[in-house]
């Protein structure tokens, strides 16, 4: 597979950088401390063209591909991963909405997603019982007329109180397994829908996780993404591409552990050297490079498999699977390298460290992962 970026693909990448570098990671530790959900600069991003890099031009994106995207979400979560979450997720909202939606859905939808106009989108699939097994939801949808109203409570939300724009899943059919989960646009302030308290995490803590309740929301039938039925397709298919996203991710927190343990094993001295002198040193810092690069492989061959439309479902979650597993190891090791440093806020490591730990959790835990590419493997 050939990775020379072309140029669209650099400049893409080098926006984010520049962007990334000027603005968030200045701001990232404090936004850490306090919580504080990033707005204005998924403003920003949308108007830097970042929140719909793999969105057709006539949609308000900037059509520049898969590979595209995961590049600028490696910059972006190098630098915060509490913003890049969030730009994720809206991302998949944006290229769901592009793929399954009317034209008119589309029209309404996708340019207010990409443009900033909705703050976020949010994908509301998981519930209190149905996390890696999400055909167990027991939010419904019953019809209404011609529309239909919802009933139930979702879980693990990522800036479902903040969204314009949120897809939930619910049972159109309860006696037809996934066959009956249907996909439903829903707009933020739909009356019926609040949000709870927002989790206390242990990292990603900029950005917003929250369970929501939806107490007779009604939609009319515009509301309905895809066919009825047909949702839990949509999900599956939705979160092949976010899987592409999260091991992005993966990689620009790792990349930005390697880079200050780098860093500090040329300031650091003991034993009147600088400890990257030592073998030890030395040894994992070419383990955690190594495995960096092994992960962007894999993830950069997922994203272009996908934007040339191969099936990748199987390479994604090999992806996501790697990708998280390594960055949690070279996220741990960079803490390591800094001794008890690394275990103070004097150091990005330590936040580094509790960004990371989710990424073998959503978007599909290991263990899913390895469900998905061992039925691709050796059958179900
Ligand atoms: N693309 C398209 N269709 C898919 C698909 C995919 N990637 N994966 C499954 N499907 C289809 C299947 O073909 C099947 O279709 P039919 O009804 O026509 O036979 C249907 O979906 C059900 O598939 P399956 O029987 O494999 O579903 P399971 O309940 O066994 O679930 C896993 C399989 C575990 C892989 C799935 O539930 C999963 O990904 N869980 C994790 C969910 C997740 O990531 N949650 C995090 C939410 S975001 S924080």
């Amino acid at each position: 597979m050939d990775f020379d970026l072309n140029d669209t693909q650099r400049m893409i990448q080098q926006a984010a950088r520049d962007y990334a570098t000027r603005t968030l990671v200045p701001r990232a530790s404090a936004r850490d401390r306090a919580s504080t959900f990033p707005a204005s600069e998924l403003g920003d991003l949308a108007k830097l063209g970042l929140l719909g890099v793999n969105i057709p031009e006539a949609l308000g994106g900037a059509e520049a591909g898969a590979l595209a995207y995961s590049l600028a979400m490696e910059e972006i979560s190098r630098a915060d991963a509490s913003v890049s979450v969030a730009m994720a997720v809206t991302n998949m909202v944006a290229e769901v909405v592009t793929t399954f939606g009317t034209d008119a859905q589309k029209r309404q939808h996708v340019p207010r997603l990409v443009g900033g106009e909705y703050v976020a989108g949010a994908f509301a699939l998981s519930e209190p019982q149905a996390g890696s097994d999400p055909g167990a939801m027991a939010t419904v949808a019953r019809k209404d007329g011609a529309g239909f109203v919802l009933s139930g409570q979702k879980q693990w939300i990522t800036s479902g109180d903040r969204a314009g724009l949120l897809v939930v899943w619910a049972k159109t059919d309860t006696a037809a397994g996934t066959r009956g989960i249907s996909a439903f646009l829903v707009e933020g302030g739909t009356k019926g829908l609040s949000a709870g308290k927002p989790e206390d995490k242990m990292g990603l803590r900029g950005s917003t996780t929250v369970p929501l309740l939806l107490e007779d929301v009604r939609v009319g039938p515009e509301a309905l993404l895809g066919r009825e039925g047909e949702g839990f397709k949509i999900a599956m298919m939705a979160l092949d591409g976010g899987r592409i996203g999260i091991g992005s991710q993966a990689c620009g927190i790792a990349g930005a552990a390697l880079d200050c343990a780098v860093r500090y094993s040329r300031d650091r001295k003991q034993f009147d050297h600088p400890i990257g002198d030592f073998q030890a040193i030395q040894f994992m810092l070419a383990d955690m490079a190594t495995e960096l690069e092994a992960s962007r492989l894999l993830v950069r061959r997922a994203a272009l498999r996908k934007e040339r439309r191969q099936p990748f479902s199987t390479e994604a979650a090999m992806a996501k699977l790697y990708a998280s597993e390594r960055a949690n190891r070279i996220c741990d090791r960079a803490v390591q390298i800094h001794g008890g440093y690394g275990y103070t806020r004097e150091f990005p490591v330590e936040r580094f460290l509790r960004d990371v730990r989710v990424t073998t959790i959503y978007e599909g835990t290991s263990q899913v992962q390895r469900i998905v590419i061992s039925r691709a493997v050796a059958g179900p």
